[in-house]
């Protein structure tokens, strides 16, 4: 085992030497960083959807200034329903929705400003988006996650650190208390100046205590974690190799930039101490509001399946903004892309054509352990070889030979991630043929290749931290 040093699991390895027997397990667990029941949970779920919606959308501007007038905030036909709805079709899990952005207009009746809906004529002044939004994602079962900007163009304190601080800890503290359970806290790095021209400084650690003591499952995302950290772009595309751990030191506060801060979001750090998966936040058009301008450069559905291969097919999460246009409803393009890319992706993914193979492999930890544990479905278990052997190789002989152009590996992460580098080959026609090559796989990694018929295919771990994980290996035939 190279890098990480194995300890031992017995009560031997914590000093109780000869007095207790040492009661080593077959599989001992990775000595690395795992993920918390939530982080596991959030990586598993895979997908979610922005909603970027403020006065910007009414303004036609990306980022407002704070001087905007309440009253434009004004959607005739709002509809969070039709968002929840089209989420859903698409596949998505979560819905994440811009409750303050840099202008500071509120979409909730906030009592600490007021730049907010109150002063706007949608509903009277008596509507909150907040509520329409997180009762919706609830009813199509979807998780809620809430984005408040911590630069506030308009709130007169920002600059002033410790009462901004003050006033940006009592909004999250509506939102967090007013709205029921929440998946995902989104902070965003912006910090630009404040009007008295001082820079605001963040007190984070006050701002995470607040969201682990108002909501104890949320986890909590900006560049630095603490919980999911960003991609480190915004086009949807993550770092190969991906690890899930990361030195906090690298990226210790929001908003850091810089080639060595990008590379470490992009890519983590097998030898980081702490389990932090990222997510990539991209727009399904150029900008993040809504802009009429820009109705007909939707992504393609060719385009967002790509997206999903970098990114859920890269070990991390997906976390596409679709922004609603000032009906207060998505563009009918949008919803019909949201529809293709969910029909896409289930139609891909149905069909595993490796379920019925016949497995071995080099090696096995155990019984519990075995070659087949990689086609039983279940992600909870997984092939691995003996403690200590870092590499070895699983086989499949496919009950049925039928041409397949997708690969979907998979680690079992709850126990840490392992593998940094693999190759998976298929036997076609008397010779092996090596349909790819990667680094790391961690909760997902999708390989695509040209077409191929073959009788058996086999992944080849070359080099791993510690002993691999496989808790998947499935074939699929892309679907147009
Ligand atoms: C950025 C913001 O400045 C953009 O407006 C957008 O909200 C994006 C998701 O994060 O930092």
């Amino acid at each position: 085992m190279r890098r990480r040093e194995f300890l031992g699991t017995g009560t031997a390895a914590i000093g109780l030497g000869a007095l207790a027997p040492i009661m080593r397990p077959s599989h001992p667990p990775s000595p690395g960083p795992r993920p918390t029941p939530q982080q596991l949970a959030w990586q598993r779920a895979e997908l979610a959807l922005f909603v970027h919606f403020t006065i910007n959308t009414f303004t036609d501007r990306e980022w407002g200034d704070g001087t905007e007038d309440p009253r434009l905030f004004a959607p005739p036909r709002l509809d969070a329903g039709q968002w929840a709805r089209a989420a859903k079709a698409g596949g998505f899990r979560t819905m994440v929705l811009t409750a303050k952005h840099h202008d500071g207009f509120c979409l909730w009746p906030s009592r600490h400003t007021d730049h907010s809906v109150r002063r706007s004529p949608w509903r009277d002044g008596r509507g909150e988006v907040v509520r329409e939004f997180v009762d919706s994602a609830r009813t199509e079962g979807l998780g809620v996650g809430l984005y408040l900007s911590p630069w506030d163009r308009h709130e007169a304190s920002y600059g002033d650190s410790p009462r901004y601080n003050e006033f940006y800890c009592a909004q999250l503290e509506e939102l967090l208390t007013g709205y029921g359970p929440v998946v995902e806290v989104w902070f965003d790095g912006a910090n630009g100046e404040g009007p008295n021209g001082k820079q605001q400084e963040y007190d984070w650690p006050r701002i995470h205590r607040v969201v682990r003591t108002l909501q104890t499952q949320a986890l909590i995302f900006s560049d630095a974690g603490p919980d999911i950290r960003w991609i480190g772009n915004e086009h949807g595309v993550a770092g190969d190799p991906n690890w899930c751990a990361v030195d906090p030191a690298r990226v210790p506060y929001p908003g850091l930039s810089g080639p060595e801060v990008t590379g470490t979001l992009q890519h983590g750090d097998p030898e980081g101490s702490l389990w932090r998966p990222g997510e990539a936040d991209v727009s399904i058009r150029p900008g993040w509001f809504w802009h009429p301008a820009e109705d007909d450069r939707v992504r393609t559905t060719e385009d967002l399946v790509d997206l999903y291969f970098t990114s859920v097919g890269r070990n991390r999460g997906l976390l596409l903004n679709v922004p609603p246009i000032a009906e207060g409803l998505f563009h009918e393009t949008d919803v019909r892309r949201l529809a293709q890319f969910g029909e896409r992706i289930r139609a891909t993914f149905a069909h595993d054509l490796a379920a019925g193979s016949r497995a071995r492999a080099s090696d096995r930890a155990d019984r519990r352990h075995a070659a087949d544990r990689v086609t039983d479905g279940d992600p909870d278990s997984f092939w691995s070889p003996k403690p200590g052997t870092t590499t070895g190789w699983v086989e499949l002989e496919l009950a049925r030979p039928v041409p397949f152009d997708v690969a979907c590996l998979q680690e079992a992460i709850e126990h840490g991630q392992s593998v940094e580098r693999y190759r998976l080959e298929g036997w076609t026609g008397g010779g092996w043929q090596v349909l790819s090559r990667g680094t790391t796989i961690g909760h997902k990694k999708l390989d695509r290749f040209p077409a191929v018929t073959a009788t058996r295919v086999r992944l080849t771990v070359e080099s791993a931290l510690d002993e691999p994980r496989i808790s998947a290996l499935r074939l699929h035939k892309s679907v147009a």
